[in-house]
């Protein structure tokens, strides 16, 4: 039935107020705030219970960032403001009942905002919404196991099937979501990566035969330079900013490359040392470089330029280890001044030197996120970080490598154990093997190729292991119509979100445990950024008595799609024997259920980092020669870039301000650079239209309000998921496609519809 349903939030009245942004970042206010969250949301013994066990050796795994944790010692509390807010959403004392979702239509659900949707509170019981009608109702477990095992009957080729997972899942229900996709007989297995760091994955694996980072925590003590670039660790990885200041008090520098100045990057108040809070903070980078949105390719071969007239180069280093340097060196050479400091915006004088830095530091780390990934030419940037870290011999000691800083708690650690759409024949062989499961070879669907299918009719099922898919993807309106096609779609989750809404003709909510609850089955683990893996054990009591655990839902869905076997699915009795079921298909689990008890966990081996070593074809790293992007847009256009603000999880919207960069009770807000503005005729508040460009296809979006701001002149700035809609499904990243969440092409009109 035709239900109504929204796709986007309603626009709705917002009384934004600018303030300025802010100088230090954390301090009492974090402290302050993350307790009051805490409090508001989830109650006092809960809020003590929980935040006392957050990242502790035998506590659970925070779910707001993928930072590591020390290595060897816990401090009184390892948590941030925004951890906080992620336990606090979580634990909720707010219940989203059968009862409550069912006394709306999914259309007037879809008339909240996506705040409200989540202030909802957990999902208490399994829902279904039929295809003959436009609510939800409750539904037995068994009835909607049922219900997807004959989903899957119906299919008529196993490539109907998608399942997709979002970062915050186990290795244990990751493992087992893979297997199952595979056992329905396809690597359609979209996840959020496609969105984040799968651009990092795929240079690096190019560059260096590992796409994953290459330096562990302490590296960060023991670093005379690190470059932050594309990414905003006071809002999202705020425990970084320990490491960062770390490095200060050692004697290192840190260089922060962004087209905005985040403040966290300015000074630094760490929210659990009394004794610094008190005082005037830490300043972290010693120097920031405002490059242009899109500019990071021309800055990268200036200081490679530096390097090389410099002589600058290990060069045992590079003929024991590498390929290729030659070349690079000779397209470098022949790089253009000019164009480099056209498309960066930084001046010559400036580029020199920091690159005078680059050239004469020992041991640099490169940390980036997603300013680099989301962009057309990503891979090709992500791969210029690799030749400089090369060039200089980086790699195989303390206190130097690459760092992509990941997201989502366990987004590698899922890649790691299966969630890949293309998995290599050894780990296919490996799993066919242990599983008795025959793999399917063929590549599988990535995010945009699986609403691509879609559109053209060629999903039926659809299942949802966690995230919000609707409100992450780009193109928000294609992405609504393409899951409208679906026969069936089911959402495995803790809270409400729009993919709950807009959904296949028949629905299901299969409600989960989340991360800081007690499990019957015992801990689960998780990977951080850096390549360790480790348990994550809840202490609080569920939200409801009916959740199941994330592996227990699959493990069922298994057994009702695949009575018959091969695969004995029942025979995972607990969380131990799927662990056991992994350190026999992969290598680097092995003896996965000891070192997993062991405090602090196991690192994964790494080549570049403990050799090093490079698994790739030739056996040595790689240099890539990448020419600089075409940078031209139309007369009087500008670049926007998607980023989120200091209140919110991704799709989850904890609150309505941005308080580092002193923008309050809005969040349809574009920033823009003044100069820009009064060229325009516009002033602070005055709402815009905004249209973006993508070949011959333009998509329009109204009403967002101006806010002056230090950013370069073209370039804006506005927040995802609401920027969604503009950024057209096509427009992706070369080799990882990856949507271009940070380049997109517009033109603003005064507002039409205020
Ligand atoms: N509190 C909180 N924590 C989170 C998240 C959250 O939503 N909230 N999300 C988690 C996830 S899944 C992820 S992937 C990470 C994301 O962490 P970030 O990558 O820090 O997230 P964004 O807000 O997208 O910020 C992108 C940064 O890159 C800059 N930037 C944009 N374009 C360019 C460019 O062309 N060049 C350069 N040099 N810089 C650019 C922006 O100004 C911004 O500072 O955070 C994780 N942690
Ligand atoms: N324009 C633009 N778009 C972007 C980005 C951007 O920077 N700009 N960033 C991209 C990035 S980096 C990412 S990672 C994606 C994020 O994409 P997703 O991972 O798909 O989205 P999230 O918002 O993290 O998902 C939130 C939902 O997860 C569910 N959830 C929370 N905890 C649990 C749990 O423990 N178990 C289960 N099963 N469910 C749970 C809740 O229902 C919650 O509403 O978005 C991408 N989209
Ligand atoms: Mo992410």
């Amino acid at each position: 039935m035709a239900r109504g349903v929204r796709a986007q939030p309603p626009i709705k009245e917002e009384k934004l107020r600018i303030g300025s942004p802010k100088k230090v970042a954390a301090g009492f206010t974090g402290v302050q705030k993350s307790f009051a969250i805490g409090l508001s949301e989830a109650g006092l013994m809960r809020t003590i219970k929980t935040m006392r066990t957050v990242n502790k050796f035998d506590g659970y795994d925070c779910p707001g960032c993928a930072w590591p944790d020390p290595d060897d010692h816990r401090s009184g509390f390892e948590f941030c403001e925004n951890g906080a807010k992620a336990f606090a959403t979580e634990a909720t004392k707010k219940r989203a009942t059968p009862e409550l979702i069912g006394s709306k239509t999914v259309s007037q659900l879809s008339e909240m905002s996506d705040m409200e949707l989540d202030k909802l509170g957990r999902i208490t019981h399994p829902m279904i919404l039929r295809e003959d009608s436009d609510r939800y109702e409750e539904i037995d477990w068994d009835d909607a196991f049922s219900i997807i095992s004959e989903a899957r009957q119906e299919l008529n080729d196993p490539r109907e099937a998608v399942l997709y997972t979002s970062g915050r899942t186990s290795n244990e229900a990751a493992f087992l979501w893979g297997t199952l996709a595979r056992q329905f007989g396809t690597n359609n297995l979209p996840d959020c990566s496609n969105m984040c760091h799968e651009s990092s994955g795929h240079a690096l694996g190019g560059s260096i035969g590992i796409g994953k980072g290459t330096v562990k925590l302490s590296c960060f003590d023991e670093a005379d330079l690190i470059l932050v670039i594309g990414q905003n660790p006071g809002t999202n990885h705020p425990r970084m900013l320990t490491a960062l200041s770390n490095c200060k008090k050692n004697g290192g520098s840190v260089i922060s490359i962004n087209p905005l100045e985040e403040t966290a990057m300015k000074k630094f108040k760490h929210p659990q040392n009394p004794l610094q809070m008190l005082g005037t903070g830490t300043q972290i980078a010693d120097e920031h470089l405002p490059v242009r949105i899109g500019g990071d390719a021309a800055l990268l071969q200036g200081f490679a330029k530096v390097m090389l007239e410099r002589g600058n180069v290990d060069r045992s280093f590079v003929e024991e280890h590498t390929i290729g340097f030659e070349d690079w060196k000779k397209h470098i050479e022949s790089a253009d001044w000019e164009e480099i400091v056209s498309q960066s915006g930084i001046g010559k004088e400036r580029i020199e030197h920091i690159g005078r830095n680059v050239s004469k530091s020992k041991r640099m780390i490169v940390c980036w996120a997603m300013g680099l990934t989301q962009h057309k030419n990503s891979v090709a940037v992500i791969q210029e970080i690799a030749n400089l870290l090369l060039a200089a011999g980086h790699f195989g000691k303390p206190g130097a490598g690459a760092c992509p800083v990941r997201g989502h708690s366990n987004v590698q650690g899922d890649r790691t154990v299966g969630i890949n759409h293309h998995p290599s024949e050894d780990f296919l062989s490996a799993c066919e093997k242990e599983t008795g499961i025959e793999m399917p070879r063929e590549r599988g669907y990535d995010a945009v190729e699986f609403i691509q299918a879609a559109l053209e009719d060629r999903v039926r099922l659809y299942m949802s292991m966690g995230g919000n898919l609707v409100s992450a993807m780009s193109d928000t309106e294609r992405v609504a119509e393409a899951i409208g096609n679906i026969d069936l779609s089911v959402q495995i989750s803790t809270k409400m979100n729009r993919s709950h809404l807009v959904t296949g003709r028949t629905a299901l909510i299969l409600p989960c445990l989340g991360r800081t609850e007690k499990d019957p089955s015992g801990f689960v683990t998780v990977e951080n950024s850096m390549g360790m893996v480790h348990s994550s054990t809840g202490s609080i009591e569920p939200a409801s008595h009916m959740l199941l655990s994330e592996p227990e839902i699959v493990r069922r869905i298994g057994s009702a799609c695949f009575p018959e076997g091969p695969f004995d699915w029942q025979s995972l009795s607990d969380h131990d024997s799927v662990r056991e079921l992994i350190s026999r298909c992969i290598p680097g689990f092995e003896d996965y259920n000891t070192r997993s008890r062991e405090k602090g966990g196991f690192y994964l081996p790494n080549g570049p980092r403990d050799g090093p070593e490079w698994d790739t074809t030739s056996g040595k790293a790689h240099f890539f020669c990448h020419d600089l992007p075409e940078r031209e847009i139309d007369e009087g256009r500008f670049v926007l870039m998607t980023v989120r603000s200091h209140d919110q999880y991704n799709t989850t919207i904890y609150g309505m301000d941005d308080r580092y960069r002193g923008i309050y009770n809005a969040r349809r807000i574009v920033m823009m650079n003044e100069v820009d503005m009064s060229k325009m005729g516009v002033t602070g508040g005055d709402e815009v239209d905004i249209t973006s460009h993508w070949g011959d296809r333009e998509i329009h979006s109204e009403r967002w309000k101006v806010v002056p701001y230090d950013i370069p002149r073209g370039n804006l700035c506005s927040y995802f998921p609401e920027a969604n809609v503009l950024v057209p499904l096509e427009s992706t990243a070369e080799g990882s496609n990856t949507p271009t969440s940070k380049w997109i092409e517009v033109s603003l009109s005064p507002s039409s519809g205020s």
